[in-house]
Formats: structure tokens, C-alpha cells, sequence
């Protein structure tokens, strides 16, 4: 972890019943995938969610009627950061495995599309923030190379249990323009830089250098509340809006 501290918004993406057998002890709660995201301002264009298949998750219980399921790891951090009703305590009522959440319906905030599917990402981190992120293929790269992966490639579908729904529907979105990268930067920038996979790492970092920066200072929004405003003035003013609608917490590590 690097020395700064990371402020990251965590977006409540609700899992929509009825839940899977192994999910039965939940039943009568609000349960989360609760993802961690520097991009708050991007939430309209979501397509999907992304969790590691041989990730270790629990579902922690947050208040009396909420739910997350996250890495054990965040959940402590979190309960630290007194989100959790109980400060300084993450009780876990259900250990699970990124197995588990593959296919789960998720209903998530500000995302056009009323219904997403948790699907695998392969590249996902589980020692930065909750090891649940969410896709938004328009203007992350790491999410579009992951989302082309899983869309062309039949066998890494049927390798995880994806069905062909979950993912072959779900079209890129344009939420933000940048002067130099059009309305889908990520898709641009993947394509100019030769980007093959998800695995490629070093292209990809480089892919997201130069869509992060240019998003951020030269981006204008092409929907939503604040469309037509600069990235940088709408970006505090969606994160403001998802945290007094309850619709997400702040994050730091
Ligand atoms: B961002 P930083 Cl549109 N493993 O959210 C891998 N990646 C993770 C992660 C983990 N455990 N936890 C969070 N992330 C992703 C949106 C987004 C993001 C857009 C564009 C760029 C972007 C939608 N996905 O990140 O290393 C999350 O994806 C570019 C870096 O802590 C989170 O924000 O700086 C970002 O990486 C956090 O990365």
C-alpha cells in the first residue's frame, strides 16, 4: 500500500432477490456488493460488476438491515472507520468465494441499466479496496479489455459459469466525453495502444494514465444531472449526491 491514503467512494450495488441457496441465512436483509471506485461520476455507464473468481469474501453484517459483502480485510478497515454498527468489530455472518458471486442480479446506483450481473475479472487485487469493483467499459480501460475478454471468448465464459445474457447484451455506454478520445476513451485508448487482454499489464497501466489525467481535467459529462459540466466540478457533486442518498460511504486505506 503506498503511503498516501486513498479516499474511495463505496457504491452499494444491491443484490436483487430472490438469492441463491448458499445466500439463505441473509433472507430479510438488504445485502450489497459494496465496490470501490475513484470514479463516482462514471456510475450511469455501469454494464456490469467485477469480483476474483478465487477471491475470499464474508458477508458482513454493517447495521441492522445492511448487509456488504466484501474482503474480510476492508471490512475491518471499515469497521474501523465506525460505518459498521459495531465500531472496531466486523462480524462476518457467511464466508464466500468469488465463485459464489458470479451471476448474482445487481441493481446499482445511477447505472442506466436497471439490472447487471456480478461476473469475473481475473486481474482484481485483494489487497486494494474491497476486491468488488465495478465495470464501467467507456472510460476504464482494465473494465473494457475485461468485458472484450469475456464477450469474444466463449471458453472463459463456460470456464466460470457465465451465461451468455450476462454479458453479450451489455453495450458501451458514453458518459463522458474528452476532447482528444472521443465518447468511449477507454475503447480508443485500448485500441491505439494494441491492447490484447486483460493480462496485458504494462499497456494498460499506460492506458490508464493517459485516460485518467485527460478524463479528469478536460472531460465534459454527456448525461445525467450534471450533463454538459467539466468532469472535475461534477465529480463532488455526484459523490455528495450518492452519499446523502445512502446510495454509498466513503472509503479510505
Ligand atoms: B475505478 P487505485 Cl471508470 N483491484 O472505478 C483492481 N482494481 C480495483 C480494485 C482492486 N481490488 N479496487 C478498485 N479498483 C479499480 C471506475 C473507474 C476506475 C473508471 C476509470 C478508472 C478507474 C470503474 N471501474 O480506475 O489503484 C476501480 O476502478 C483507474 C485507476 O486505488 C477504482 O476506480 O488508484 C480504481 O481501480 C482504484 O485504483
Amino acid at each position: 500500500e503506498g503511503v498516501q491514503p486513498q479516499d474511495y467512494v463505496l457504491i452499494k450495488m444491491e443484490v436483487i432477490p430472490p438469492f441463491p441457496s448458499k445466500f439463505k441465512m441473509l433472507e430479510g436483509r438488504n445485502i450489497f456488493l459494496a465496490a470501490a471506485t475513484l470514479r463516482p461520476e462514471t456510475m450511469y455507464g455501469q454494464t456490469n460488476c467485477w469480483v476474483l473468481p478465487e477471491g475470499k469474501y464474508g458477508a458482513f453484517e454493517i447495521n441492522e438491515t445492511d448487509v456488504f459483502i466484501l474482503t474480510q480485510r476492508s471490512a475491518l478497515n471499515l469497521a474501523y472507520q465506525k460505518v459498521s454498527r459495531v465500531p472496531e468489530k466486523a462480524t462476518c455472518l457467511l464466508e464466500l468465494s468469488g465463485l459464489d458471486l458470479i451471476g448474482l442480479r445487481l441493481k446499482s446506483p445511477l447505472s442506466f441499466n436497471q439490472v447487471i450481473y456480478a461476473l469475473p475479472m481475473l486481474t482484481i487485487l485483494t489487497d486494494k479496496g474491497t476486491g468488488i469493483v465495478t465495470s464501467v467499459p467507456s472510460d476504464s480501460p482494465d473494465d473494457y479489455m475485461a468485458l472484450k475478454d469475456l464477450k469474444s471468448k466463449e471458453g472463459l465464459r463456460s470456464k466460470f459459469g457465465v451465461k451468455d445474457e450476462w454479458v453479450l447484451p451489455f453495450d458501451i455506454i458514453p458518459i463522458i466525453n474528452i476532447p482528444d478520445f472521443g465518447d468511449k476513451s477507454a475503447e480508443k485508448v485500448c485500441h491505439d495502444l494494441k491492447i490484447k487482454s486483460q493480462n496485458d499489464k504494462e499497456k494498460l497501466v499506460e492506458a490508464k494514465r493517459l485516460t485518467y489525467l485527460k478524463g479528469f481535467t478536460d472531460g465534459r459529462m454527456l448525461v445525467g444531472e450534471f450533463k454538459g459540466m467539466k468532469v472535475q466540478e461534477a465529480k463532488p457533486l455526484i459523490k455528495n449526491l450518492l452519499l446523502e442518498t445512502g446510495q454509498a460511504v466513503v472509503y479510505s486505506e
